[in-house]
């Protein structure tokens, strides 16, 4: 089978990042389409009827979209190398239990924190702080999310990390004091190739949001 795969991202986008870091734990090759959100490609329309949001991958002209799903699908078509998800069932399970957590608590989270001032923000830092905490126990003491390996869950929450130093600057704050664990398994995935040419440049994103504000 041939294999054609076309990306629709935008380059800060922390859904987009997952897929781009599971395309290149697998060494894909792959076209790559930023789009603008004001004047959304013909084939984003056509791709993502439903919801209209990137990222989205095209496989051959079919698409796949929603950001974790498509990494639990680039993980089973190109299982050859690299398995993102555990192969026991029930630790599958976890997995996806615990990119889900990420979901739901960390992406409205963030947005709170930056969006907030005062009191609302104090609750939206203390509350991001303490499902981190969470993450944290779930860590334990192991390098990744799943184990010796890097996997689904760390894929999922990696992207997170290049938001964290816009998140202390709007809520005057350390998470290398209220979250050391997260920071030490930050950098250790930072150090994964994969990991380090996908998350963008921190100043280049920080000048985004900034602008994005306005
Ligand atoms: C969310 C995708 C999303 O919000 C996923 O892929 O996991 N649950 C989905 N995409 C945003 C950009 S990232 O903030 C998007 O495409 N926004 C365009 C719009 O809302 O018009």
């Amino acid at each position: 089978m041939a294999n054609e795969v076309i990306l629709l991202d935008f380059w800060p986008s922390r859904y987009g990042m997952r897929v781009r870091i599971a395309l290149a734990e697998k060494g894909v090759e792959y076209e790559y389409r930023d789009e603008d959100f004001n004047n959304k490609s013909e084939l984003l329309l056509k791709m993502n009827p439903v919801h209209k949001k990137i990222p989205v991958l095209v496989h051959n002209n079919k698409p796949v979209c929603e950001s974790l799903n498509i990494v639990q699908y680039i993980d089973e078509v190109w299982s050859h190398t690299n398995p993102l998800l555990p192969s026991d069932p029930y630790d599958r399970a976890q997995a996806r239990f615990w990119a889900d957590y990420v979901d739901k608590k960390t992406y409205d989270g963030t947005k709170r924190i930056w969006k907030s001032k005062g009191e609302e923000q104090e609750v939206a830092k203390k509350e991001f702080i303490e499902h981190l905490k969470v993450l944290e126990q779930q860590l334990g003491d192991k390098p990744y999310f799943g184990g010796d390996t890097f996997g689904y869950v760390d894929v999922s929450l990696i992207p997170f990390y290049t938001w964290f130093h816009i998140l202390e600057n709007a809520g005057n704050f350390k998470f290398e004091e209220s979250n050391p664990k997260i920071i030490e398994w930050a950098k250790r995935c930072v150090q994964r190739e994969s990991v380090a040419k996908t998350l963008p440049d921190e100043n280049k994103l920080y000048e985004f949001i900034q602008e994005y504000r306005k």
